[in-house]
């Protein structure tokens, strides 16, 4: 029940609100842009202390009717308190937000070093919401996606998940945004600890190790591509040398990983101030972006540009006739020309001020959609599905030439998508506006390196242009060496992209997305090359073999994993269960109305299909299994599926239309020479089902049992780390 002293709450926010408005600092601006530290800030909130449960363990629960308050608004936004009608509860209705990262934060700093547990709930006009986590690691500033969900407008959608909390993190909080600036109203945020609760006043923060004598990547592979890193401004200033040290030292290329994107670019409050002068021609701010290049160039470091036209960090108001987002959407061809003079003003300011420095950039980000097709969104809407034509039209005609033009997109290796993009980018390439398909390849350790580079071949060949890994990262595996079998594949995957070079794979740079797993956007996989304070990892060490030829160490404490075709068996009578979520449906052990017994699993909530229950059985590649389990649902299909290394066959297609429990069973050879093999049950359209009696086991063990075995459980995957939808 929430606390009802409303009074105190609304008039403190009353005031907090009053004084936000006036505070228009941009994201990443605030530590670097001078013209941010001359505008009013709200002074800090004075935020209750963290209350202890009783086990002595910090536990916040902020349901904004109490006057100990945990919250503030980040960025631009005003924060109200209203009282629920008919109820004695309240909520917070976050407006005015200037950018779709403006929102409310919460500080969680009592929980460093622990796996917090994150829940939202919220309701919005917004298409996405997102809840983030915001840290420090030695002064350089990390954004983190939790959870994020599809709202409703109407109701109340509940959004959460777990997050690591890195050990070297300070000024740490958690917050809500949204891929768009409309309204926000949240119910509660509570953060609580997973697991043992680990006091952050015992673990000091590490040490940064000095990096001066590490292999140089950019060195080793100066024969094959350019080597490059994405990274925030913040290291220039930094007064830690050591993040610049490692860049200059392992790197020749860097993308800025945020500050160049639309939203940093586009100066909102000069065209909103004056829409008539810039209605044509959106005001552009670089102030923030000079001190990293000017950096980069005195380091003889090349700089890719990221990124022109995207779906996301783009402010709404763009789209909107006098910039009013009140108002109506603006017209075709307004639109194309905003999107010209953008383009062209980007361009203009890089070749007066950086001329040579860049030589790539996104032009277009993610224009196909996840269930395939151009994606929806305001460019779409606005000019309609020429707009990555004329996106790279522009640019061709604006782009100094020795800037090759480049589509990027994620998942860009899968055959469906891939199709997508080459029906896309067709016209495109036949203009002669294109020269660089961008592989983003956010992976997880498994994906078949011969299919990538299959990829990366077919792109090469039907729209002649050449190859840019993007934001390489490799979330580790959930496995029993999780770090060196991340370093096994990261090995694999650059001897295949030297054998790709060798055979004529035109692969021109390699980007890393973050330059430690700490700072990495996906920093729960530690996808990168260096741990928190830039100690090399088994992951880097793979990429150096890979082009030594030396053998990658062996840990100290290496964990040899014995054969374990044990059967797997659940009732749910002892609410117990061994399963997951895949993303990010809800999974428990209910009573409702069971195949047998008192209990079952009900798995609700999911926001996409694949949203299911899942269980690794990687221990039992290269046998033969039987399967057997109760399942209901209210609607018509459910499916038992497989995931296999970015393939997701149906191994069972079940009628479920009777809305009573059904029964099934039947034999699956397991493949061998996978690294991972997941089970997964999904309902057709997400309706919430049940499932109870479920069992797998062995039948006939197979004939390279013993080896593969012992391979597969070194490498078993989890569904955390797989990249974004299936
Ligand atoms: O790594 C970036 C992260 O810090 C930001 O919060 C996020 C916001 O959308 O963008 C991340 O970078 C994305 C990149 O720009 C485009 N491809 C996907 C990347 C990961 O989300």
């Amino acid at each position: 029940m929430k606390n009802k002293s409303l009074g105190v709450a609304l008039v403190a926010l009353t005031l907090l609100s009053a004084t936000v408005l006036f505070v228009g600092c941009k994201k990443e601006q605030a530590a670097t842009d001078p013209a941010a530290t001359e505008t009013t800030q709200a002074p800090a909130p004075e935020f209750a202390e963290v209350p202890l449960d009783e086990n002595g363990i910090p536990y916040i629960s902020e349901e904004f009717g109490s006057e100990d308050i945990y919250y503030a608004p980040k960025g631009e936004a005003t924060l109200t308190i209203n009282q629920i009608p008919d109820s004695d509860n309240s909520e917070c209705l976050i407006s005015n937000r200037g950018t779709n990262n403006s929102g409310i934060y919460v500080p969680v700093d009592d929980f460093r070093c622990n796996t917090i547990n994150v829940a939202t709930s919220v309701k919005s006009m917004n298409a996405n919401i997102l809840l983030s986590l915001q840290y420090d690691i030695y002064g350089n500033t990390t954004y983190v996606t939790i959870a994020q969900c599809a709202p409703s407008a109407i109701s109340y959608t509940r959004v959460g998940g777990e997050i690591q909390i890195p050990n070297n993190a300070t000024n740490i909080s958690v917050y809500i945004e949204a891929g768009d600036v409309k309204d926000i109203t949240v119910d509660y945020i509570r953060v609580s600890v997973v697991g043992d609760y680990i006091d952050p006043a015992t673990v000091p923060v590490e040490e940064l190790m000095d990096v001066s004598d590490y292999p140089s990547l950019s060195e080793l592979y100066s024969d094959y591509f350019r080597f490059g890193v994405a990274i925030p401004t913040t290291i220039v200033p930094n007064e830690n040398e050591e993040f610049r040290n490692l860049v200059s030292h392992e790197f020749n290329s860097i993308t800025l990983e945020n500050e160049m994107k639309p939203e940093n670019i586009l100066d909102g409050e000069t065209c909103l101030a004056d829409p008539a002068t810039y209605n044509e021609s959106p005001a552009l701010d670089f102030s923030s972006l000079t001190e990293t290049l000017d950096w980069a160039q005195e380091n003889g470091i090349g700089v890719r540009g990221h990124c022109l036209i995207w779906y996301s960090q783009t402010p709404s108001w763009l789209f909107y006739e006098n910039y009013d987002v009140t108002g109506e959407l603006a017209s075709r061809e307004l639109m194309m020309t905003r999107m010209e003079n953008y383009i062209k003003g980007v361009f203009d300011w890089a070749q007066e001020n950086y001329p040579g420095l860049f030589y790539s950039w996104d032009v277009v980000n993610e224009a196909i959609g996840d269930n395939g097709g151009l994606r929806d969104c305001y460019w779409l809407q606005t000019i309609g599905d020429d707009y990555v034509q004329l996106a790279f039209q522009y640019a061709r005609e604006y782009a100094d030439p020795s800037i090759e033009l480049a589509y990027n997109d994620y998942n860009e290796y899968q055959p469906s998508k891939m199709e997508d993009i080459l029906e896309m980018l067709a016209p495109v390439a036949e203009a002669g506006n294109i020269d660089v398909m961008g592989m983003q390849s956010h992976m997880t350790a498994g994906l078949s390196v011969d299919s990538y580079v299959e990829a990366m071949n077919t792109y090469a060949d039907e729209l002649g242009v050449s190859i840019m890994i993007t934001e390489l990262d490799i979330g580790a595996p959930n496995s029993a060496n999780p770090l060196y079998d991340q370093g096994v594949y990261y090995q694999e995957f650059f001897e295949g992209l030297i054998a790709a070079v060798d055979a004529g794979t035109p692969i021109e740079s390699v980007t890393v997305w973050g330059i430690s797993d700490d700072t990495s956007w996906r920093s729960n996989t530690t996808p990168l090359l260096f741990s928190g304070n830039l100690a090399m990892k088994s992951a880097f060490e793979g990429v150096v073999c890979a082009i030594t030829g030396d053998e990658l160490t062996i840990p100290d404490d290496y964990v040899v994993v014995e054969a374990d075709y044990s059967p797997i068996y659940e009732d749910y009578e002892n609410g117990e269960f061994i399963g997951f979520t895949r993303y990010s449906s809800v999974i428990e052990v209910v009573s409702d109305n069971p195949y047998e017994g008192e209990s079952c699993l009900c798995n609700s909530e999911g926001t996409a299909t694949y949203d299911g229950y899942c269980i690794d059985v990687s221990r039992f590649a290269g046998t033969s299994i039987h399967y057997s389990f109760a399942i209901r649902c209210d609607t018509d299909t459910c499916y038992f599926t497989a995931d296999i290394e970015n393939e997701w066959p149906h191994i069972e297609e079940i009628d479920t239309s009777s809305g009573e429990w059904i029964l099934v069973e039947g034999d699956y050879d397991v493949p061998a020479n996978l690294t991972y093999l997941q089970l997964y049950f999904e309902s057709i359209d997400m309706t919430e089902f049940y499932l109870d009696n479920l069992s797998i086991m062995v039948i006939e063990e197979g004939a390279e049992e013993a080896e593969l075995t012992e391979e597969t459980e070194e490498t078993a995957e989890t569904a955390e780390t797989s990249e974004q939808g299936t």
